[in-house]
């Protein structure tokens, strides 16, 4: 149920605040440490960040996805290492088990995710399985009252801190695509399950993935989320749901670089007068500002749509393609607004350019939401 408008209000204003005044100011030091303070994670759990769409019979805020985008817009305005903190509980590691998991499942997992007690991560792909997603290899035998993993995941995030993964695994292996494929829900304590050391990536320091290797881990029958063949469409409607999410992100961090270009070049003299001055900027801001007021529109539309139980399969890819290729270039136009104070460190410019490139790629490469795109149109005929 949707949240009462004073009461979203004073949520986006918390939020709001909570990104001002707490993560904005530690945004250099979080990317030169690669992590983020235990104290501001603490504070994250008590603002209810981990739960945001969690349903509240589990401890959850339950928030519908026109307020999760809401928020996701209001955290895109800190660098988006800070989101992904709790991104996973939010999104791709707990949306699998909030659509298909049982009740039984739900009670003794969700209230602990939605607490942040409980980290998630999604583990899907993997070395050989990135775009084409159904080809996974990682293999769950069934043997008894248990099925037996084996197999390697690559590139998950929070996977350091996980203590619950959903895993997508062939349970056929036999079959080819994503027919044999099943999802588990995979404690990390189990013997046989180790994670890698974190990667080291162009941006989002602070944010972490990493390998994840299942040596004969013994998972419980009663783990499998959905029936034994379901795990690719659990994967793809949980990534349906995760698109929309970051494409809402994005919004948010290209609002806060255009607040960032104006105030600059406001300040920023040249030829005698503020560089806001001139047309030519004055065009990149034209062009910035009228394609984040397009995702925006775009991304809250679909939102509303899918809480109104419309199939958004095509839009939430549409909303992920344009958001991310969007902010992609309002942030290089940045770069190109603040000149060399946009290359160097100290402004944190050509830092986000580096933090949204992987917008593009994870959740589906912008090629894949193209080719999901063309897809559902020409499946709708038009
Ligand atoms: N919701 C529900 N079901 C879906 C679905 C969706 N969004 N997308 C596909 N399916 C179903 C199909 O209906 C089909 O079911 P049937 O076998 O009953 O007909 C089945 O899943 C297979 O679908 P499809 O034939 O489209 O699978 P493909 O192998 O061609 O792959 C893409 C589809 C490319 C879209 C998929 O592999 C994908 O999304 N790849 C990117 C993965 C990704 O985002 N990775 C990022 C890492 S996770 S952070």
């Amino acid at each position: 149920m949707a949240l009462d408008l004073e009461t979203r209000d004073q949520l986006i204003d918390m939020v709001a605040r909570f990104v001002a005044e707490r993560l904005r100011p530690i945004e250099a030091k979080v990317a030169e440490d690669d992590a983020v303070p235990a104290d501001v994670i603490e504070e994250m759990k008590s603002l209810g960040l981990f739960g945001l769409s969690i349903p509240e019979e589990f401890g959850g805020l339950g928030l519908n996805m026109e307020e999760e985008c809401l928020v996701g817009l209001e955290l895109g305005r800190a660098s988006p290492a800070f989101r992904s903190v709790f991104g996973t509980n939010v999104g791709i590691g707990s949306q699998g088990l909030v659509m298909f998991g049982t009740d039984a499942q739900k009670a003794k997992w969700l209230p602990g995710i939605a607490s942040g007690e409980i980290i998630t991560s999604f583990a899907l792909t993997e070395p050989e399985a990135g775009s084409d997603s159904a080809a996974v290899r990682t293999l769950a035998i069934r043997d008894g009252d248990d099925y037996v993993l084996n197999g390697s995941k690559r590139y998950i995030t929070n996977a350091g801190k996980a203590s619950l993964f959903t895993v997508m695994a062939r349970t056929n292996p036999d079959s080819k695509g994503g027919s044999g494929v099943s999802a588990f829900l995979v404690p990390s304590g189990l013997p046989g399950l180790s994670v890698g050391k974190p990667e080291k990536k162009m941006g989002q320091q602070g944010a972490h993935i990493h390998d994840v290797t299942f040596d004969n881990v013994r998972v419980p029958a009663w783990n499998r989320l959905g029936e034994e063949g379901e795990g690719f469409k659990v994967a793809m409607q949980v990534l349906d749901r995760g698109r929309l999410h970051i494409a809402a992100v994005c919004v948010g961090v290209a609002e806060r670089l255009i607040k960032d270009c104006v105030a600059y070049a406001s300040e920023r003299k040249q030829f005698g007068q503020a560089i806001s001055g001139f047309q030519l900027i004055q065009a990149m801001l034209a062009d910035s500002k009228t394609e984040a007021l397009a995702a925006r529109a775009l991304v809250m539309e679909t939102a509303r749509k899918r809480d109104a139980g419309q199939n958004v399969t095509l839009e939430a890819a549409a909303s992920k393609l344009f958001a991310s290729e969007m902010v992609g270039r309002v942030a290089d136009r940045a770069v190109q607004i603040f000149g060399g104070a946009g290359y160097v460190a100290d402004y944190g410019i050509e830092r986000l350019y580096r933090d949204v490139r992987i917008f593009r790629i994870y959740e589906g490469t912008s090629q894949i939401q193209q080719v999901i795109i063309a897809r559902e149109t020409l499946k709708q005929g038009g």
